[in-house]
């Protein structure tokens, strides 16, 4: 029986048989570790979806007056051409992780960095963190699976039980003590031993004040710090300003309940620290110093953050970046106010006009004519609305690709177990036919079968395509928490690797501006970012304020950036100053939410701060 993975941007990456019955197929999300039997409304739906009335079967062309079916040909001679027009430079792709697939996101990226056109930084989800944790450790990768159900679990700006629902599950089932720091009450907030109530953006502060607890308790590992860490004593001496009063006054963290953290940190719990993190005002800092309480604690593999890094598969390799790299890289969190920067914008496996800050102005860029947009997708969404040229590619169930986690260590040789619809061909056979017609397709890059790729790209891993294919799913070995790639070979307090880049060594915290309206993007339990809109409809056009803040039930929300309108309700579980709107949508007249989003770029890994994103309120 053939397995599967979900491809989704999820923690979970759950793992199905599929059988193909006489009531057509159908999915089983397997019994055991890690999916545990159990899966998500969207993996719930995702047979449904094959037919679904917006999948795209046939490329489209958009003229002034109407869209029309093409052949493949013509959709792609006239993409071709407007490549070959514009400089490199002025080409960008945008591409991210609706299907986390290597064949599908990672392998045709190298005909545009052969063709040195511009691509984005891909900061848009985790890089910040990635980045920022890298700065003490040298890598990001931390706990695995298992350790969830075995040690009391810290969820760190997280929702977990609406966006990562195996990790709940097993924390839950572990029977250990739990804990959340979150500045909502969210689900997770109220079904944690210990919820911690912090203000946006101030979570840097909390987590310094926490290590000097740490510190001062003795609780320190005195003998990991000696023998694997370096500078401590300027770390110590730094964290004694951050007394429980500061955290109090700064991050709203009451001295008892910082107290009580503290001591469930001497449990040696595992702290899931949130992607969220990164896209938060002083989360990169925030990334380091939560990070660094394992450290103190002796318990290199004590956070998880992301794995991706654990498994040694090479991206770069299938990225083609050994041989080429880009002309110019843009922070995804930018392009929407870079937009005419670019003549042509090519999209695959991404919904920017919706997920990215300000990508209203990308479909206002297409709809004057300022730039060609053509969208590579299964389904139509907001992008490809807007796109001059849609061409229509499988859904997951519908090719054969390889799966990779960015939790757990598990890869999966996913089978196509569904014929993909009408017209509709895979990536990496339309880059090669792009290639082709761009006098590209004899670079040794795009000669390479994309499958050879894969395999090549999967060494590292310890297991050959090969092996993969036969077994469908392999577990990989866990990584090395004792090595440490940083600039002393140590994991640094100090950190003499942020130092050599000009970057503050030790974690810095800024105060936000006071006075505005903080909106944030708790997660959506029905949809994965824009996915699954065609199943589940709309995303409510609403946000949730606390009743001391409500000023009606129709609010504006405006900035720099521009205005959405919303309705407004009241909810107790957010706090004054914060407003909360659940996923990605739109406003009631149909804009972007994102067009108010924050776009400025993190410092180390140029993640936009768009869950700290200040606005100001009225009402309509
Ligand atoms: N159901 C569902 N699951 C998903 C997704 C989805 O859209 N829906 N998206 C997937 C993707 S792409 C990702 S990246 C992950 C998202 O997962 P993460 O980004 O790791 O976190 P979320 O669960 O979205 O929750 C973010 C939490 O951060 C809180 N928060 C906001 N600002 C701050 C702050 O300053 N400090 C602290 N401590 N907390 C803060 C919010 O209130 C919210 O509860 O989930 C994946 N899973
Ligand atoms: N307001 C707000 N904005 C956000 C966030 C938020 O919480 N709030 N979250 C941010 C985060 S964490 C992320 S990761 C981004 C996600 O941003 P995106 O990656 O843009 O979002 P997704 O909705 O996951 O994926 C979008 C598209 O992938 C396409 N797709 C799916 N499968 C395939 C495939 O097999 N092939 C091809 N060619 N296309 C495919 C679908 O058509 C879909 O429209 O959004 C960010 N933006
Ligand atoms: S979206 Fe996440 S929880 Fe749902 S099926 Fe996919 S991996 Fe599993
Ligand atoms: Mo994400």
């Amino acid at each position: 029986m053939p397995v599967v993975a979900c491809t989704r941007d999820c923690y979970d990456t759950c793992i199905f048989k599929a059988e193909a019955g006489n009531g057509g197929l159908r999915l089983t999300p397997i019994g055991e570790f890690p999916t545990l039997g159990f899966t998500c409304a969207r993996g719930r739906a995702d047979v449904k979806r094959l037919a679904s009335p917006r999948r795209v079967k046939a490329p489209l062309l958009r003229g002034e007056r109407q869209v029309v079916e093409v052949s493949w040909g013509r959709a792609l001679s006239e993409l071709a051409e407007r490549i070959r027009e514009a400089d490199p430079s002025r080409v960008l792709h945008i591409d991210y992780d609706g299907n986390q697939g290597l064949l599908t996101w990672y392998y045709p990226q190298r005909l545009f960095n052969l063709l040195k056109t511009a691509s984005t930084d891909y900061s848009i989800c985790s890089a910040e963190g990635h980045e920022a944790i890298k700065l003490h450790w040298g890598r990001s990768y931390g706990a695995m699976p298992e350790e969830l159900g075995r040690r009391p679990v810290v969820f760190w700006a997280l929702d977990a039980a609406a966006s990562f629902i195996h990790g709940w599950a097993l924390a839950k089932r572990g029977r250990k003590p739990t804990a959340a720091v979150d500045v909502l009450w969210t689900n997770t907030m109220k079904h944690v031993d210990l919820p911690v109530l912090v203000r946006p953006g101030r979570d840097v502060v909390l987590a310094l004040g926490l290590a000097r607890e740490l510190i001062r308790l003795e609780a320190y590992d005195r003998e990991f710090v000696e023998r694997y860490t370096y500078g401590f004593e300027q770390f110590r001496q730094y964290i004694e300003s951050f007394t429980p009063k500061y955290v109090e006054e700064e991050a709203g963290v009451p001295r008892e309940v910082l107290h009580r953290l503290a001591e469930f940190y001497l449990k040696k719990p595992v702290t899931v620290i949130g992607f969220a993190i990164g896209r938060t005002e002083n989360g990169g800092e925030a990334a380091r110093a939560i990070s660094l309480l394992h450290a103190l604690l002796g318990d290199p593999g004590g956070f998880y953050y992301s794995n991706t890094g654990a498994w040694g598969i090479d991206f770069a390799y299938l990225r083609g970046l050994y041989a080429s790299k880009p002309s110019r890289t843009v922070p995804m969190g930018l392009v929407g106010t870079l937009i005419q920067q670019f003549d042509v914008v090519y999209v695959w496996n991404a919904n920017p006009v919706l997920t990215l800050p300000q990508g209203d102005r990308i479909a206002e860029a297409a709809a004057r004519g300022d730039v060609t947009l053509a969208v590579h997708t299964p389904l139509m969404d907001e992008t490809s609305e807007a796109a001059h040229i849609v061409l229509p590619a499988p859904l997951y169930l519908e090719k054969d690709d390889v799966v990779y986690s960015y939790w757990h260590n598990y890869l999966v040789y996913n089978s196509a177990v569904a014929d993909p619809p009408g017209e509709a061909r895979r990536e990496t056979w339309v880059v090669k036919k792009l290639a082709e017609l761009l006098g590209a397709a004899e670079h040794p890059l795009m000669k390479e079968d994309p499958w050879d790729a894969v395999d090549r790209a999967i060494k590292g891993t310890g297991v050959t395509l090969k092996e993969l294919k036969e077994r469908g799913v392999v577990k990989l070995r866990s990584p090395d928490y004792y090595s440490y790639p940083t600039a002393t070979g140590r994991v640094e307090f100090y950190s003499v690797t942020a130092a050599s880049r000009g970057l503050h060594p030790l974690p810095q915290y800024r105060r936000p501006p006071e006075g505005l309206y903080i909106l944030t993007f708790p997660p959506n339990p029905l949809y994965t970012n824009s996915q699954f809109r065609d199943v589940y409809g709309e995303p409510e056009p609403v946000i949730y304020v606390n009743p001391e803040d409500y000023v009606g039930d129709c609010v504006v929300l405006y900035n720099d950036a521009g205005e959405v309108v919303l309705r407004a309700r009241q909810s107790p579980d957010v706090p004054r100053g914060v407003l909360a709107y659940y996923g990605i949508g739109r406003d009631l007249k149909g804009k972007p939410i994102n067009a108010v989003a924050r776009g400025e770029p993190g410092p180390y890994g140029g993640t936009p701060k768009l869950y700290t994103t200040y606005v100001k309120m009225r009402r309509c």
